[in-house]
């Protein structure tokens, strides 16, 4: 059985998602964001960093967003949410998904908590350099979108689509007049992939259990 240990709207949102896709029965754990027990030393064995999420498995904690996902869709390759090792695909996969959790996700979280980087009166400052980078990383996601590539196609679920999904979902929380906020409307190719994916019993599931609202993808546009 595994657990996930999770906070609603936070990145274990993607890798609960892929559990629901693949039908695997797990428990959830909720982390109290508030309470300090990320720091507890019980959470910090499972995430060195206390972040959220860890995924218990029979074989042993798994950690960081990325990896859980990729370890699931291995683990599962009937359901097709990668493609193998061993397929032709998997190189073209692979860079896309790192691309993704090396550049966009911590590049996103530098514009969410720009504080835990300079003082408060850079903040802003290193919010909008933050945005503007991760907006310079979208065209060429996008034109590898375009060709819907098996494994980031509004024709089939992947983990690459979950995980982008999830970080749009985001980028796209921003008030308007926030200078931050990114419309995934503005990416076609993306903007087809999380469309298709939010009408997924596994997405709607997950939206109705931590409050995404009906369209959790793409609701900002
Ligand atoms: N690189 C990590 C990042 C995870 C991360 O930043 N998680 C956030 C939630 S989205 C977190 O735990 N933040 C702690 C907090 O509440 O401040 C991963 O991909 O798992």
């Amino acid at each position: 059985m595994y657990v996930l240990h999770y906070s609603p709207d936070s990145a274990s949102m993607a890798v609960r998602m892929v559990l629901e896709e693949l039908n695997l029965p797990h428990r959830l754990q909720l982390v109290n964001r508030e309470d300090g027990s990320r720091d507890s030393a019980a959470y910090r064995a499972m995430q060195p960093l206390g972040l959220i999420p860890a995924l218990e498995t029979p074989e042993g904690v798994m950690f960081e967003t990325a990896a859980i996902l990729l370890w699931l869709a291995d683990r599962h390759p009937q359901a097709r949410l990668a493609p193998a090792p061993g397929d032709a695909a998997r190189g073209d996969f692979l860079k896309w998904f790192f691309y993704t959790s090396t550049n966009l996700h911590p590049t996103l979280l530098q514009v969410f908590y720009p504080h835990r980087l300079i003082g408060p009166e850079a903040a802003d400052a290193v919010a909008q350099a933050a945005h503007a980078r991760f907006v310079s990383y979208l065209p060429a996601l996008e034109a590898a979108a375009a060709a819907a590539p098996d494994w980031l196609s509004p024709h089939r679920p992947t983990i690459l689509g979950y995980y982008l999904a999830m970080l749009l979902r985001w980028m796209g929380s921003f008030a308007p007049d926030s200078g931050l906020r990114i419309d995934p409307a503005d990416y076609p190719a993306l903007h087809r992939v999380l469309a298709a994916l939010e009408t997924r019993p596994a997405a709607q599931s997950v939206g109705r259990h931590e409050g995404l609202g009906p369209l959790p993808f793409t609701a900002s546009t």
